[in-house]
């Protein structure tokens, strides 16, 4: 067993700057401020059956969909965080239409969803927080719209909390993935997983099989199809479990393996997923693990953004799943 284990994420950052040249103390002030947020909205959801904070504020979001008030304590926690720092001159999130652009000097630029999953809420049901992070590339004195919309492989930073059965502060900065849980006597986050390295393959699949009839890619459906034939060689049929919440799903995917979808629907002709919130930071998250992340048809992190609000389809997960899926796409396309 590692003897870092249970280290508080405050030192471990210290330590892993130390070790990579050209990191810079700065990232332990954003992470810190990420941290803390995550735990003030942890609180707030630990007590989400109890107090008056439930229920739609009866607005809609950018996406026309309604707002639960949680998503924008949410929001308001992280944003207050990110600009405490002083780092960022840019940011934008799942839940604000537009962007916000600052001119205080920060170098970097941050993408997140507040509170994904959010329609588990009310049901007791994990929910999370993703985040990404990149370098301003503009040099002018406001930040500009294309420090934001810079393809995934240029990310420095992307993590997730998971307000689950415990707390876990998971994240990357291109040297691995590692999980801290958060230590209620502490009142901090201790390393519980590191590195995290995703199995080859899995058994489990994960998707809102409801879609079935209304998903645009043939391959999609053979492929599914083909994960409930029996097979002992490639342990078929695989199981299936869907929590319909990114950050549970791809949390599951990472730890046990398998393959995680939302593909392209009818509905949803270019997935529901949002490129800048979502399948960014998990897919960078999934390749450092050792996965794949891809649209079916490229790799989600070479996808150059066009606008804030974009969605992917996504297919992300162990790579002899997602290779294997991918196959049957191109057979069947
Ligand atoms: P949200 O960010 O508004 O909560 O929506 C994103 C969520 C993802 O967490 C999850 O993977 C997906 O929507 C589930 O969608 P569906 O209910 O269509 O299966
Ligand atoms: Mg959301």
């Amino acid at each position: 067993m590692s003897e870092r284990l249970g280290m508080p994420l405050s030192r471990f950052i210290l330590e892993e700057q130390r070790k990579h040249p050209g990191a810079r103390g700065e990232f332990s002030i954003i992470m810190e401020q990420l941290a803390t947020a995550s735990q003030v909205v942890r609180g707030h959801v630990r007590k989400a059956g109890l107090v008056d904070i439930l229920g739609f504020t009866g607005k809609l979001n950018v996406f026309g969909e309604r707002v639960r008030r949680l998503d924008e304590f949410s929001n308001h926690v992280f944003m207050e965080a990110i600009k405490t720092s002083g780092r960022f001159c840019a940011m934008a999130s799942e839940e604000m239409k537009e962007a916000v652009l600052i001119s205080n000097g920060g170098e970097y630029v941050i993408t997140f969803d507040p509170l994904d999953g959010s329609s588990n809420i009310d049901i007791n049901i994990s929910i999370g927080t993703i985040f990404s992070i990149f370098k301003r590339t503009s040099s002018g004195e406001m930040a500009t719209m294309d420090d934001l919309l810079q393809p995934g492989n240029k990310q420095i930073a992307a993590g997730y909390i998971i307000y689950g059965s415990s707390t876990m502060f998971v994240y990357t900065t291109g040297h691995g993935v590692y999980g801290f849980t958060f230590d209620p006597a502490v009142g901090t986050y201790l390393l519980s997983h590191e590195p995290i390295k995703i199995p080859e393959k899995g058994k489990i699949y994960s998707v809102n099989e409801g879609n079935y009839k209304h998903w645009i890619e043939n391959g999609i459906k053979k492929y599914i199809d083909w994960l409930k034939e029996k097979d002992e060689e490639t342990k078929r049929p695989y199981s299936m479990r869907y929590i319909g919440c990114m950050v549970a799903d791809i949390h599951r995917t990472l730890l046990k393996g398998g393959i995680f979808m939302y593909p392209a629907d009818k509905k949803n002709p270019n997935g529901k997923l949002r490129l800048l919130y979502e399948a960014n930071p998990m897919g960078f998250i999934i390749e450092q693990a050792g996965g794949i992340a891809s649209t079916g048809r490229e790799r989600i992190l070479d996808i150059v953004p066009e606008t804030l609000h974009q969605r992917v389809p996504v297919i992300m997960g162990s790579p002899y799943d997602v290779k294997k899926a991918i196959e049957f796409i191109e057979q069947y396309s």
